[in-house]
């Protein structure tokens, strides 16, 4: 099962820049990803988590494997997109293909670098690419409640709570404004969760800064940020540009040696994509003994069944139960022989729904 997360903004942006950083990134770790790059512009890589590391310690496990997410390098919108616009069509079903957006704003000067719009304005930017999401959405509902209104006539109570969510979605849309999914209730959330709407994905905002404000963030990320307290939207900074000179590091003396330079500590791409991760809604639970440590990722309220079925299916098939621990525990009690003692360790039934940070056993019959 692969979670995506799709990096999208106007051309020159920097989202090719933050994806080169991104695949640079899976070299590093190259030995337990051998080849992570899916398509030329579809990157899979691994989930930071320090509870994996702490586990894989404690339990001497001879391999330690990551949780993974991809990201998506989509080509840049433009205005007119959701008219079709520079290949829009196609670039917004290459964003209903992803589980969260990631929109990448240009927070750096650069006479060099062209903006399609010359000028440096992140708040109209982000403002033309959100129009053109709600604009492609608002064609899309209509051509939905066509053809709902057709099958009105026949089998009316079916169609009606369709009718009436894209109906009132719709309005909203038109405003420029996006009904928060949390005030819907749990049947028209399913209607929008089923209608391939983009403004609905979950969203964050990137400012793209230069290499002097990766500490501080610049005029220009600040109203970004700004801007996404007022929305409601997640918002990261970082420096594409410098992400992607650092990932590209064989040795780690130099790129220790430009960071100090830079006067920073640490990349800022664990904090992106750890930012990505929570921006899809899923939790981590592990597995963790000798052979190898190893993090799951799954949605929230997954049942222990649906648990055991990512790893796999006769697991699910043949469930009987999980062992389950949460990892603090575990690590607080120094070992799974002394946390068996101490009663921390839990049987569950399928009734159970999985927890962040439970570290499972399954039993199972074949
Ligand atoms: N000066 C400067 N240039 C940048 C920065 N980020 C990206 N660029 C440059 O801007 C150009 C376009 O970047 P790219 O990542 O290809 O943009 P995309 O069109 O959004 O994919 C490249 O030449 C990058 O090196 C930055 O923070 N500062
Ligand atoms: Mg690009």
């Amino acid at each position: 099962m692969g979670f995506k997360c799709g990096i999208i903004g106007l051309p020159n942006v920097g989202k090719s820049s933050l994806f080169n950083a991104l695949l640079g990134l899976q070299k590093a770790s190259s030995e337990n990803y051998p080849f992570c790059t899916i398509e030329p512009n579809i990157g899979r890589v691994p989930i930071p988590d320090i509870r994996l590391k702490e586990l894989s310690s404690i339990n001497k496990s001879k391999n330690t494997i990551n949780g993974q997410i991809e990201f998506v390098d989509i080509a840049g919108l433009v205005k007119g997109a959701s008219k079709g616009e520079g290949l829009g069509n196609q670039f917004l079903s290459n964003i209903r293909e992803v589980d969260a957006i990631i929109h990448v704003v240009r927070c750096f000067e650069d006479k060099n670098i062209s903006h399609v719009y010359n000028r440096i304005d992140p708040i109209s930017d982000i403002e033309i690419i959100d129009s053109e999401l709600i604009l492609s959405d608002i064609s899309r509902i209509e051509k939905m409640l066509e053809k709902i209104k057709k099958s009105l006539k026949s089998s009316k109570d079916e169609h009606q709570i369709n009718f009436t969510t894209l109906t009132k979605v719709k309005s909203e849309l038109e405003k420029g404004n996006i009904l928060n999914i949390k005030d819907l209730n749990d049947e028209e959330s399913l209607v929008i969760k089923n209608s391939g709407l983009l403004s609905y994905k979950p969203l964050m905002y990137v400012a793209n800064v230069d290499e002097d404000s990766i500490d501080k963030g610049n005029s220009f990320s600040k109203l970004v940020e700004g801007f996404s307290g007022k929305k409601n939207v997640n918002y990261v900074k970082i420096s594409s540009k410098i992400e992607e000179e650092l990932s590209s590091f064989d040795d780690q003396k130099e790129k220790e040696a430009l960071m100090e330079s830079l006067g920073i500590i640490s990349s800022g791409l664990d904090t992106f994509i750890t930012a990505g991760f929570e921006l899809l809604n899923l939790i981590t639970f592990f597995t963790s003994g000798p052979k190898e440590s190893k993090a799951w990722t799954i949605p929230i309220g997954s049942s222990a069944p649906d648990a055991a079925g990512t790893i796999h299916s006769d697991f699910k098939k043949g469930f009987i139960a999980a062992e389950v621990i949460n990892y603090k525990d575990l690590i607080n009690a120094g070992g799974e022989a002394n946390a068996k003692n101490l009663g921390l360790v839990k049987t569950q039934g399928k009734e159970y729904i999985i927890k962040d940070g439970d570290v499972v056993l399954f039993r199972f019959n074949v």
